[in-house]
């Protein structure tokens, strides 16, 4: 389906266009001044707006769906929920590497062989550590050129909130805008560092790892947990004089994924050579996705995987509610601190600085 507002909306400055501030009190004051001068969009023409498929509207809408502002907020869940009914038809991939991996390199050629088959595509990108540099940020700017460009494309580099729950929120109502707007096919970078793969895994149906060559090494570290949570394992960067060691990792990741425990029960998670430059092995990939898809989807497991991701989603909110609530109370942050030191001190045992907050 061609875009019908190509010509407004294929500048990727518009389609880029998110909070890149890197100091979130900045980026609500100058949005708040931007919203005083700007018309507010009501709602309904949002909602008529993005049903259509507009990718500056649908980049509007993310902007106001990450406000902070009172009245911006309610409008925001009025838009999501008249959005609701048109959200789910797509299929949600996630996929985390090391830095250097090639992820956005990966994504850019990936992204482009659907969205020439006609797919369209959201890319969006979950990264606690850009707060801090803002480096990957521009990096995808320039790595993923030509993807943006493309009318099939939307590319929305990560939102700027501290926190992972609010980074998280933030991903996860974007995805839901993406999928009212069209896009059948929602790819989210994550780098392999911290928490944020748990994140991911836990908003994506498809869950994949960029490895490179040298699978022995990544064993005896860290990668062990993120491969038990892996749908599937790309080794990238199989081209040149790479291929061949390439192919040999291939194998070692094929038996050793066989021997852990699957990430999605029913389907053995297995390894793929891939070289984003040279174009190759991605329709491979794409083939065994849409294999996985099937498969769960027989199984009862796509859906059902879906509302649970919905609920723990839900749970972690309320989560982060009180904890919020908590801190917010006069004096909670004194009290606490003096708690500590009674603790250091010896005069107080944890559960009884616990009881001692709850019990007041
Ligand atoms: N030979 C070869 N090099 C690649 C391939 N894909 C990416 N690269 C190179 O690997 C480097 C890192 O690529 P990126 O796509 O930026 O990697 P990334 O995983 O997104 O990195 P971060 O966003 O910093 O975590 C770049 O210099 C790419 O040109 C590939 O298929 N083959
Ligand atoms: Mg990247």
């Amino acid at each position: 389906m061609k875009d019908k507002n190509r010509s407004l909306d294929d500048s990727a400055l518009n389609v880029m266009g998110g909070i890149n501030s890197s100091h979130d009190g900045m980026a609500a004051a100058a949005r708040k001044r931007f919203v005083k001068k700007t018309r507010k969009i009501p709602v309904e023409e949002l909602t008529e707006k993005i049903t259509t498929g507009s990718r500056l509207y649908l980049a509007k809408s993310i902007t106001l769906l990450e406000s902070i502002i009172p009245e911006d907020r309610v409008a925001g869940q009025q838009l999501l929920l008249n959005l609701l009914p048109r959200t789910g038809n797509s299929i949600r991939i996630g996929i985390t590497g090391v830095p250097g991996a090639g992820k956005s390199t990966f994504i850019e050629a990936f992204g482009l062989m659907l969205a020439e088959a006609g797919h369209k595509v959201a890319v969006l990108a979950i990264d606690p550590s850009s707060t801090v540099t803002g480096g990957s940020i521009l990096g995808d700017k320039t790595r993923m050129e030509e993807l943006a460009r493309h009318p099939n494309a939307f590319i929305r580099p990560s939102p700027s909130a501290g926190t992972l729950g609010g980074v998280h929120k933030k991903s996860r109502e974007t995805m839901l805008l993406c999928e009212a707007s069209g896009y059948d096919v929602i790819l989210i970078e994550t780098v392999g560092v911290g928490q944020s793969e748990t994140v991911v895994r836990g908003m994506v149906d498809y869950f994949m790892l960029l490895v490179l060559t040298g699978a022995g090494d990544e064993l005896q570290g860290m990668k062990k947990g993120i491969m038990e949570l892996a749908d599937g394992v790309v080794v990238h960067k199989a081209d040149g004089d790479n291929l061949r060691l390439a192919n040999k990792t291939v194998r070692e990741y094929r038996q050793l994924l066989h021997l852990l425990q699957p990430a999605s029960p029913g389907w053995t998670s297995t390894a793929l050579p891939v070289s984003s430059i040279k174009n190759t092995g991605l329709e491979e990939v794409w083939k065994t996705i849409l294999s996985f898809k099937e498969t769960m989807e027989d199984d009862g497991f796509w859906n059902g995987r879906r509302q649970s991701q919905t609920k723990d989603w839900f749970h972690s909110m309320i989560k982060d509610r009180l904890i919020d609530t908590f801190f917010a109370e006069p004096g909670r942050k004194e009290e606490v601190i003096e708690l500590e030191k009674a603790l250091l001190g010896g005069s107080l045992t944890v559960t009884g600085a616990v009881e001692r907050l709850f019990g007041r």
